[in-house]
């Protein structure tokens, strides 16, 4: 393939923009990019960038009384003139894509002005990209898409024309916030605080046109390695010091600089248990050297033990977020957000809701989701993730009618919103994403934190609109694809909650023991009776009592535990009837042999699609599916084998 993929935003997108007579008026870095993709669009397609005289498209960035947002924008027709108003640069550049989106549909008709504002105020990327490569995890950090689009063995690219171009991307969707550099924080990493700095402020002159903040990871223990202090205690007064000199000077070179993130205390990170401080203490540290420029530290909540004894049953990982973190609500500054996985676990295919999220009302809380897919297939497999995102921020942790995830992150619960991020999936892969489909993850992500409401297929349409436009076949057969690979994939993995079974390290491919008797917290519990982890309060890890009610009432009795998350809280026999009415083990068989067969079946849909798509996509994902074949037969036979050898229970089809 010759060059890189446009992604969702291919020249033909802006077809009915681009044919078009467009005014856009207004000032500043945002609006003179949607002046450059207007510019750039006529150019293609025949239109004119005017000044005066009739326009079919109005673009106008201007003061209006009535509206403070300034991601917000109205769109209407007014006679035969489509318009866009917006208070700010960012606000137009988002109206602009939503017409790209609709295409002619915008300039048809009439339409009274309707106004267009973000759910979430934060839609932020977290890149788990390192400057240096790592012995083990290599540029990317549980990246599939080839090297970092920022670094390149050990410093900040020279070329930074693929972070332009996605920055570009990231801006179309609406996501507003980039986390620059891995949470786990290298030596060199660490520097891009200090004296890298000067490479900190290239990125972030590529990302601000995009309206996009960028964020740093920072190490626990800079203010010893990089400020050579013998402590890095939050309440010593030197280290305060030296967090608030250093941030100024961040500042002083990046003045929309957005803030840090930090994974402290959490699979080796340094962080404040050293000093006999809570997490409180340790994010206040850091927020107060921020509160002067109205800078955010996002906190991660994903702290565990992480040498576990497998042996001892009384410790839960899952547990561990809530009960380091539930403790201390109230207690962090106003402009700390703790940042929570959207599992208990890690990412995995199905987790309940991590139980922090409804446990700090006083507290900002940001979901966190994984757009890269460490457990769901290494880009190697179609998994369609936003109908599990979806699944997750329209949850009612109190019970119907009461608010939801997407209300908590968005500030419409109790405390003031702290934002939905996700890990990024992108690399210097040519298709952006290793496998071509798995653009959509990034797309539906950014469409999903705008609006948690939207219904995963209608953005997967906008998706297969923008990207493969024009053919109603195409269309159909993505869809057939894509619309129901989350549960495909679940269904030929770990099967009904207990998650991992992964290959320890790799996390791709079957080892259903892989992980059962290692430190990580990760375990099954399967014997020759029965599967899954007690986690009920009455005779269990007590999870299950984490939750408010009603969930914690449904999670503690078998009876009414949902299948899909039966093995997560239960350890049950393998003749338990499922309210699906099969048993527990006849599920593992059937839904493994199902999942495969799907797998095989999305394979010959898309071999129909050759000759209707680029032969480069149509050879990548040609490809890619027969691996996914291949790994879903290997994660049927594992799984089927292992549990009829430990159950000794025959499964009924097969003669
Ligand atoms: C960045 C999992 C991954 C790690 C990752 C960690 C995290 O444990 O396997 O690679 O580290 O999550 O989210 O911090």
């Amino acid at each position: 393939m010759i060059g890189v993929h446009p992604a969702w935003l291919p020249a033909s997108a802006f077809r009915s923009v681009g044919s078009r007579r467009v005014r856009v008026t207004g000032d500043g870095p945002v609006v003179a990019t949607v002046r450059a993709e207007v510019g750039a669009a006529v150019a293609e397609h025949g239109g004119a960038l005017v000044d005066d005289g009739p326009a079919d498209l109005e673009l106008v960035c201007a003061p209006d009384g009535a509206e403070a947002d300034p991601e917000a924008f109205v769109v209407g027709r007014e006679g035969a003139t489509t318009v866009v108003r917006a208070i700010d640069g960012v606000g137009l550049l988002y109206g602009l894509h939503h017409l790209v989106r609709q295409g002619e549909t915008a300039f048809a008709g009439e339409a009274r002005p309707r106004r267009h504002a973000p759910r979430q105020p934060v839609r932020m990327l977290d890149h788990w990209d390192n400057v240096d490569v790592h012995p083990v995890m290599g540029q990317v950090e549980r990246g599939y898409s080839g090297g970092s689009i920022f670094y390149d063995d050990g410093v900040v690219r020279a070329d930074l024309s693929r972070a332009r171009a996605y920055a570009r991307l990231l801006g179309s969707i609406g996501v507003n916030r980039v986390g620059l550099n891995n949470v786990n924080v290298g030596r060199t990493e660490a520097r891009l605080l200090t004296d890298l700095l000067p490479d900190v402020v290239r990125l972030a002159d590529v990302f601000r046109p995009h309206g996009i903040k960028v964020h740093l990871s920072v190490s626990f223990a800079a203010p010893i390695t990089l400020g050579g202090l013998p402590t890095a205690d939050p309440l010593d007064p030197a280290v305060r010091d030296w967090w608030a000199r250093t941030t100024t000077e961040v500042y002083a070179a990046i003045p929309d600089f957005g803030g840090y993130v930090v994974k402290a205390d959490s699979e080796g990170q340094p962080g404040p248990f050293a000093y006999g401080r809570d997490h409180a203490d340790g994010a206040n540290a850091l927020a107060r050297a921020l509160a002067p420029f109205g800078g955010t530290v996002f906190w991660r909540a994903f702290v565990y033990d992480h040498r576990q004894d497998w042996r001892d049953r009384s410790t839960d990982r899952a547990r561990a977020a809530y009960d380091n973190f539930a403790p201390l609500d109230g207690a962090f500054d106003p402009n700390v957000v703790v940042q929570v996985k959207s599992g208990p676990m890690d990412f995995q295919v199905r987790e309940p809701l991590s139980p922090v999220i409804a446990a700090m009302p006083r507290t900002r809380l940001a979901i966190e989701f994984q757009v890269t897919q460490e457990y769901t297939g290494h880009q190697k497999h179609v998994c369609h993730l936003v109908p599990q995102w979806r699944e997750v921020l329209g949850f009612e942790p109190w019970g119907e009618g009461r608010p939801t995830v997407a209300d908590v992150a968005a500030g419409r619960a109790a405390a003031p919103a702290g934002g939905v991020v996700a890990v990024s999936n992108v690399g210097d892969d040519p298709f952006w994403t290793g496998h071509p489909l798995a653009q959509a993850n990034l797309f539906g992500f950014g469409r999903l934190a705008w609006d948690d409401r939207l219904a995963p297929e209608a953005v997967l349409d906008e998706w297969i609109g923008l990207t493969f436009p024009g053919s109603p076949t195409v269309r159909e057969a993505l869809h057939e694809v894509m619309d129901g690979s989350w549960l495909t994939y679940e269904r030929y993995t770990a099967p009904l909650g207990v998650g991992f079974m992964v290959k320890p390290g790799e996390h791709y491919g079957p080892s259903v023991d892989g992980y059962e008797y290692s430190q990580w917290g990760t375990y099954h519990f399967a014997d020759r009776d029965g599967v899954g982890v007690d986690r009920t309060c009455a005779t269990g890890t007590g999870f299950a009592g984490q939750f408010p009610k009603p969930w914690r009432d449904r999670y503690e009795s078998v009876a009414t535990c949902p299948d899909e998350l039966l093995l997560f809280f239960h350890h049950v026999p393998y003749d338990h009837v499922l309210h699906s009415g099969t048993t527990v083990v006849q599920h593992i068989y059937d839904t493994h042999f199902a999942g495969r067969e799907e797998v095989r079946r999305m394979a010959e849909t898309w071999a129909r699609l050759e000759g209707d798509v680029p032969p480069a996509v149509f050879d990548r994902v040609t490809e890619l599916l027969a691996e996914q074949l291949r790994s879903a037969t290997e994660w049927r036979d594992h799984v089927n084998t292992y549990f009829w050898r430990k159950s000794g229970v025959p499964d009924l089809r097969q003669k």
